[in-house]
């Protein structure tokens, strides 16, 4: 099958199923699991130039259980922080970009929807849209300075980008307002001019400029050193269009009309009570996430404002639904996806994909099974192609019973400077990066 990212990049992060619109068999990726695990050992002997001098967990140091967990380095006096931005070549200036300004977050939208991630085959490449970018880069409490762009001196065209944002992230019980990097793009024609280093180090400048000494990302390349790998799952919603753009390929002894009816979904959801998100629910909402989040070692300490901005439904941006029981009115269980489509390159029939992503989802009273049904047949109403899901938190759970298939991606987490002893299983992780 094809890229597995619908995250970024083929590097895990556009994912695409990797066999067929078959639910998967046990077997199915044998031999991908196998060659990617030996690329990935590959990576793991490769010199990495730049990453060898950051404090992050190194790949030498794999096993050796006598390094401590937690910060890598301690925090240096904020009058010590380099107050000028790093060199870039001559050609090019430093920018920040106004994500509010129209024109900044149009050319922002330009650069990634025609540079930004795409699938192992070059056959999609994500499309953040423009509400989604303003979404993701204005939490509570961010910092203009940290969405970071780089333009061509003479022109003004802008031609790379990185964002940060803050969040308060839990490592087992310690709470620690870290960056969450994100949206690092190259303009493709200005590729492997070490450019991202020099980016990296800027970001990493201006967040220590807030005093604040570690981050949180993912890719879908192996860098030193993942502190879990995860994979993508697929539902095909629209399995016609999936299969007809190559997302998808048909199953053996399948047909068409037999793959649309194994796909087929009710018409309306299930369990009484289920309903969209309201402001009013916010309370409820924050008491719930933040119960069910503690069983998780990495995760987001969410606060009502975080819950009102992250989870509060935002048209074609984050879609949130929960149970409220109908004898007690009481919220019972919650789920959420966020809306990413991708360009379809060099289709005759579609230019885009749309695709929800399996965002936070809790069950107390609703079997999870059940709840996730319910998202699905709300994603079909709303006219999604694919329903996305990483194998994190609960979600194993019923990837596999509610037909989504595997992709052929993986995504990594990784945290700067914050070592973990032993990698987490996917099952561990609490987190949704964008
Ligand atoms: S993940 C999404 C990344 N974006 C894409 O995949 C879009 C398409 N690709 C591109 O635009 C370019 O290929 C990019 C690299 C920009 C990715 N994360 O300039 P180069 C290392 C980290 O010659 P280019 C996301 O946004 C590579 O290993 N490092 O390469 C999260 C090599 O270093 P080393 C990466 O291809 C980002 C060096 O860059 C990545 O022209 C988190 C080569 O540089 C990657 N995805 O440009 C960033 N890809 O020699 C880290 C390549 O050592 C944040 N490289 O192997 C760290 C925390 C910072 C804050 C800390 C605060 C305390």
């Amino acid at each position: 099958m094809v890229g597995s990212d619908l995250t970024p990049g083929s590097n895990g992060e556009n994912p695409k199923p990797n066999t067929d619109a078959n639910p998967p068999s046990e077997n199915d990726t044998t031999i991908e699991t196998l060659a990617r695990k030996v690329q990935d050992s590959l990576s793991v002997g490769k010199k990495h130039k730049f990453w060898e001098t950051q404090p992050v967990g190194q790949f030498k140091d794999l096993g050796d259980t006598s390094l401590p967990e937690g910060p890598i380095e301690p925090p240096t006096p904020l009058s010590e922080v380099k107050q000028e931005p790093y060199n870039l070549p001559s050609m090019y200036e430093w920018t920040t970009c106004d994500i509010d300004s129209e024109e900044t977050c149009a050319e922002v939208y330009n650069l990634l929807t025609n540079n930004y991630v795409e699938d192992d085959e070059n056959m999609f490449r994500f499309n953040y849209s423009k509400e989604f970018l303003r979404w993701a880069l204005r939490p509570p409490s961010y910092f203009k300075s940290w969405h970071i762009g780089v333009r061509v001196k003479v022109s003004k065209k802008l031609v790379a980008f990185i964002t940060g944002v803050p969040a308060r992230i839990r490592v087992r019980d310690e709470v620690v307002t870290k960056a969450e990097i994100n949206f690092l793009c190259v303009h493709k024609k200005l590729r492997s001019k070490r450019l991202a280093p020099v980016m990296i180090k800027e970001v990493t400048r201006r967040v220590h400029l807030e005093n604040i000494w570690q981050a949180a990302y993912t890719a879908g390349v192996v860098l030193p050193t993942p502190i879990s790998t995860c994979q993508y799952w697929h539902r095909s919603l629209n399995p016609k269009k999936l299969i007809d753009v190559g997302f998808s390929r048909l199953g053996a002894r399948m047909t068409m009309s037999r793959t649309i009816k194994l796909y087929k979904l009710p018409e309306s959801t299930v369990t009484p009570g289920f309903r969209k998100m309201e402001r009013r629910d916010v309370p409820a909402v924050t008491r719930l996430l933040r119960d069910y989040l503690r069983q998780f070692i990495v995760a987001p300490d969410f606060d009502e404002d975080d819950v009102e901005h992250w989870l509060l439904p935002t048209a074609n941006v984050v879609d949130s639904f929960l149970v409220e029981s109908p004898e007690t009115h009481e919220i019972t269980d919650f789920c959420s996806f966020y809306t990413l489509p991708s360009s379809i390159l060099g289709n005759q029939n579609y230019s885009i994909l749309k695709a929800a992503y399996s965002y936070y989802n809790v069950s107390t009273k609703t079997p999870l099974l059940q709840l996730m049904n319910d998202v699905l047949i709300v994603a079909k109403q709303m006219d999604y192609d694919v329903f996305n899901a990483l194998d994190i938190m609960h979600n194993e759970s019923f990837l596999k019973e509610l037909k989504f298939g595997p992709g052929d991606g993986q995504l990594h987490y990784y945290l700067y400077n914050y070592r973990i002893k032993h990698a987490l299983k996917p099952s561990e992780l609490g987190l949704v990066l964008l």
